[in-house]
């Protein structure tokens, strides 16, 4: 299956206050000055750049619990919302920049008002599906699931700054792939909802192909409907991607992730894509944040269409000497 080229809507997200760590916020400059919109103008797509959105920071913002910042996040996914959602309505396929992975939330959440039907594939070595309750350090990029996910309306404390959404999401309708680092709460709530989880160990084991295929079916078995993919370069190897806030061992290779990515632009059905926690002052060294950087635009260019095995787009014959 094959989509026809849509248009693609590049919305930077310059913001850090979903976890402790200075400098996510300068995730979208090191993305794109890793050449995003070359690499995606070679795939002839028209490509829109929004540029970067720019966020308030609340004088006054005290802890909810130990949650440091809710109100400046809450505002924060509010703003990532309203743009992603006016992006998927103008027909494009919307490439959100982190920031951290908080941002998530107003990014999925947007999405979602255009696509109610949307599915969530979730990458990343963390499965951020932490509430307030259960979260051992209070960040809410660690939470940004929770907030999401209709069955946990009851679990989740009214956070200030995020009155202005709702749940959206059933449990069945979410695919983790890369988890190496679950923290007990979360590995309770994932059980408990019965949500389909593919682990470092599960790729270890079935080998990612098979992931893929259990996942896409998993999704769209039932009926095709568009895929939203929350992309966190930590699910890589830290080898591969060591300027990001958390790196933990045993990550995806480069082939396994642009395996994943392959699979969902074969859908024809990605519809908007988040690629979050690329920091730009961490990783010790330019080397290391320029390949942590060239990598998440492979990734982006993956799930949009770049092959492997190479195309020919306005080519249909082999040429021949006159
Ligand atoms: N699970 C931890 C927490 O809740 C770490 C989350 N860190 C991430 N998530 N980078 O992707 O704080
Ligand atoms: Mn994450
Ligand atoms: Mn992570
Ligand atoms: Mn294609």
């Amino acid at each position: 299956q094959h989509s026809r080229a849509h248009s693609v809507a590049i919305v930077g997200a310059p913001f850090s206050k979903g976890q402790k760590r200075r400098g996510v916020e300068h995730g979208p400059k090191a993305i794109r000055d890793a050449g995003l919109v070359e690499r995606l103008a070679n795939l002839e797509y028209p490509v829109h750049d929004f540029g970067d959105l720019s966020f308030q920071h609340l004088e006054k913002d005290d802890h909810f619990m130990h949650v440091p910042y809710p109100r400046t996040v809450g505002r924060a996914t509010q703003l990532v919302s309203g743009a992603v959602s006016r992006a998927v309505e103008a027909g494009h396929t919307s490439v959100m920049l982190g920031g951290d992975h908080s941002l998530a939330i107003g990014s999925v959440e947007g999405h979602a008002q255009q696509s109610p039907d949307l599915c969530l594939i979730w990458v990343d070595a963390h499965a951020d599906i932490n509430t307030p309750l259960t979260s051992p350090s209070g960040n809410l990029h660690g939470q940004s699931v929770a907030f999401m996910l209709k069955e946990l309306q009851d679990k989740m404390p009214d956070v200030p700054g995020f009155s202005w959404m709702k749940p959206f999401l059933k449990a069945r309708d979410l695919v983790y792939i890369g988890l190496r680092d679950v923290d007990p709460g979360e590995h309770v709530i994932l059980k408990s909802l019965g949500i389909q989880y593919f682990s470092m160990r599960d790729i270890d084991r079935m080998g990612i192909q098979r992931v893929m295929e259990v996942t896409l079916d998993h999704l769209l078995a039932r009926k095709p409907r568009p895929i939203h993919l929350s992309f966190d370069i930590d699910a890589f190897d830290p080898a591969l991607a060591p300027a990001t806030g958390t790196p933990v061992n045993g990550g995806l290779t480069y082939r396994e992730g642009i395996y994943i990515t392959e699979e969902i632009h074969n859908t024809g059905l990605l519809s908007a894509m988040d690629l979050v926690e690329v920091n730009p002052t961490l990783g010790g060294g330019p080397e290391a944040v320029e390949a942590t950087a060239t990598l998440a635009v492979d990734v982006i260019a993956s799930s949009l269409g770049q092959t492997r095995e190479g195309a020919h787009v306005s080519l249909q014959e082999i040429p021949a000497p006159k």
